[in-house]
């Protein structure tokens, strides 16, 4: 298939799915045009049966805001008509869904340009939902020839938040289980931890949904029992809050901000545990990553993440903002070497079985055909 991918490419785990997803259907054989305003950040290597299309963007006095969309739906025009695209999938509803439709609209009589929305969190429950762009992204769901969502959680809300009765395909997240998976990484753990303290990880954009700040009033309980370290990697608007955060309740010291990292798959490995307290998730790839390297996680209870991880048997899970609750589970894997081996073999089994990327690609492609078929 000639297939058209346009989604975020910065970092993000939207974006990050978009590209895993293109890099592994060039793999298979199929032609893939990513049409976005920059590289995506995880296609930085020549790949046989990939393209880049950038959308360019010229800037004019009475243009008080960049119009990116309307540039992005004629980059797909072009592209779908001069590639003879068979399809665009589009990562994140805002404004790629409203972007795809303009642009099928655009080649009617030309050809029938299939368009599948894959909506991945915060277009749906929280962008999504401001009354600027609520009928829009309804409007382009409903347009949309398939539409996918990451986790049953997703589904239900797109469902009733935006009152839409077109059917919407779950195909969760996925990770090459090949490439994060359990390795030695006693060396990178002493230089993190030098006195043997355990190490707790948490990675994400620092945006408020995430709720930083927690995991480090999580580290600030555990050390009080356990002597231990908290990665903190990625970065984001909250970032400067955390550190002042750290430093008020004294656990600067065992507190390593990071920032954007690229090893992350050893950084992971040198962990214990991995946290994700989020206020709002509808999946939790980075918590999907951490399990496939064998890393138990402790989470808030919310969105997809029930759906992922496994309470009592790959990782905890405790209501929103139960600092409490969520520390003792962290004591509890930290003290509990028997314990804590189950749940990292759980946690790569889940993942083996569920979202290897060998999984859910074909799945994709299943659905891909599905539409065209149709
Ligand atoms: O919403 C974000 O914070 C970023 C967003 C994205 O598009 O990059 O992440 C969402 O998509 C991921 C990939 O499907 C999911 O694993 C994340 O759970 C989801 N984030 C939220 O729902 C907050």
């Amino acid at each position: 298939m000639k297939i058209g991918i346009t989604c975020y490419p910065t970092y993000g785990g939207s974006g990050a799915i978009a590209t895993e997803l293109g890099k592994e259907l060039a793999l298979k054989g199929h032609e893939i045009h990513f049409i976005s305003y920059a590289l995506p950040f995880r296609l930085h290597h020549f790949m046989e049966n990939i393209y880049f299309h950038e959308v360019e963007m010229s800037s004019y006095p009475l243009f008080e805001f960049p119009l990116y969309s309307l540039a992005l739906a004629s980059k797909m025009v072009e592209v779908a008509e001069f590639e003879k695209l068979d399809l665009l999938h589009v990562h994140y509803a805002i404004p790629h869904a409203s972007s795809a439709f303009l642009a099928k609209e655009m080649l009617k009589g030309k050809k029938d340009l299939k368009v599948i929305t894959t909506l991945h969190g915060t277009d749906i429950t929280l962008v999504g939902l401001e009354p600027s762009f609520l009928p829009l992204v309804k409007f382009s769901i409903e347009k949309s020839d398939g539409v996918t969502a990451v986790s049953r959680f997703l589904k239900e809300k797109t469902i009733i938040n935006y009152n839409i009765e077109k059917e919407i395909e779950v195909i969760p997240n996925f990770v090459d289980t090949n490439v994060y998976k359990p390795e030695n990484a006693d060396l990178l753990k002493q230089t993190i931890a030098p006195n043997g303290e355990k190490i707790l990880i948490h990675t994400s954009n620092f945006r408020q949904v995430k709720r930083v700040s927690d995991t480090i009033r999580i580290l600030e309980k555990v050390i009080k029992e356990v002597p231990a370290k908290l990665l903190l990697i990625g970065d984001g608007p909250d970032r400067s809050e955390c550190e002042r955060l750290s430093r008020e309740l004294g656990v600067y010291e065992s507190v390593k901000f990071l920032g954007k990292q690229d090893a992350l798959v050893e950084l992971l490995n040198a962990a214990d545990v991995f946290l994700i307290p989020s206020q709002s998730e509808s999946f939790g790839l980075a918590a999907l990553e951490a399990m496939s390297c064998g890393i138990p996680v402790v989470s808030s209870s919310v969105g997809g993440l029930p759906e992922l991880i496994r309470h009592n048997e790959s990782g905890f899970i405790a209501e929103i903002g139960d600092i409490d609750r969520m520390s003792k589970y962290v004591v509890e894997l930290l003290t509990n070497d028997k314990r804590h081996s189950m749940f990292s073999q759980s946690a790569r089994n889940r993942v083996l079985a569920n979202f290897d990327k060998n999984i859910v690609v074909p799945w994709y492609e299943r659905y891909y055909e599905k539409v065209l078929g149709a």
